[in-house]
């Protein structure tokens, strides 16, 4: 699947912008919106999913000119798989709605589908280090771990930023709907003998808002049981 060169349909070898929708799963991130919209490459979709907010989110995100999807059931993986079930473009980006994360480096990532990969997913390199609390970086770090040893899979972190083609997605049937999502992804794509590719790309703290995850003792333990479940 997915070699450079194959066609099924579309032309596999280019991904132009307005193939790509992306999806941005949002809990309470109206003061990160406005600036990551902007920077959202010309030409491809943003798409928020509103996932219970109270702040104001879904309203600031159309005021920006994006696609809003509503989900109300909790977690992180629940709102991606509302934006996966709603995209109408053939290629989905994955990107925190936080501002954590840089649009500008979503094109990096569409290369590699256009050079092969079935799967491309970021690797975390935090700016400046304590963007990236210790006990989170090793959490993923043992998640990145297993895969590789799992499945062969060349990957370092859990891949917070993805770009998939929505087919191909929709194929891997993930069920995670909370923390343990990405990490299912991957699992999937191992088991299903997808070619994977990593590229670095920069993390940044949130920009606003409150942490949901690394920022709580609450949300840390959560995120890691949901991991642990998604590997096994
Ligand atoms: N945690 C969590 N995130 C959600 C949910 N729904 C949507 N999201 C969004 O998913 C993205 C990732 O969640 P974050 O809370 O930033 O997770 P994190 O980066 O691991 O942790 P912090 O930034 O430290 O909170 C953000 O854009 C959230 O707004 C949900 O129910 N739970
Ligand atoms: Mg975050």
């Amino acid at each position: 699947m997915g070699s450079s060169g194959e066609r099924t349909g579309a032309d596999r070898t280019r991904v132009e912008p307005d193939d790509v929708s992306v999806i941005i799963p949002c809990r309470n991130e109206a003061g990160s919106l406005p600036d990551l919209l902007a920077r959202i490459p010309a030409g491809m979709e943003p798409l928020v999913v509103d996932n219970g907010s109270d702040d104001g989110t879904g309203r600031v995100a159309r005021d920006c000119g994006a696609t809003v999807v509503t989900e109300r059931r909790p977690g992180y993986g629940s709102a991606v798989h509302a934006g996966v079930v709603a995209a109408r473009r053939p290629v989905l980006c994955t990107i925190d709605g936080d501002g954590s994360l840089s649009p500008e480096e979503l094109p990096r990532l569409l290369e590699r589908l256009a050079a092969g990969a079935d799967l491309a997913v970021g690797r975390r390199i935090p700016q400046p280090s304590s963007a990236w609390p210790m006990h989170a970086r090793l959490g993923s770090l043992f998640v990145a771990w297993r895969l590789r040893r799992m499945y062969g899979m060349g990957v370092h972190d859990i891949g917070p930023m993805r770009a998939i083609r929505r087919e191909v997605l929709l194929g891997l049937d993930v069920g995670d709907r909370r923390s343990g999502y990405p990490v299912e992804v991957l699992v999937r794509a191992g088991r299903a003998g997808l070619r994977v590719d990593e590229c670095d790309v920069i993390y940044r703290p949130r920009t606003a808002g409150t942490s949901k995850v690394s920022g709580s003792l609450r949300g840390s333990v959560r995120a890691g049981r949901d991991f642990l479940a998604a590997l096994s």
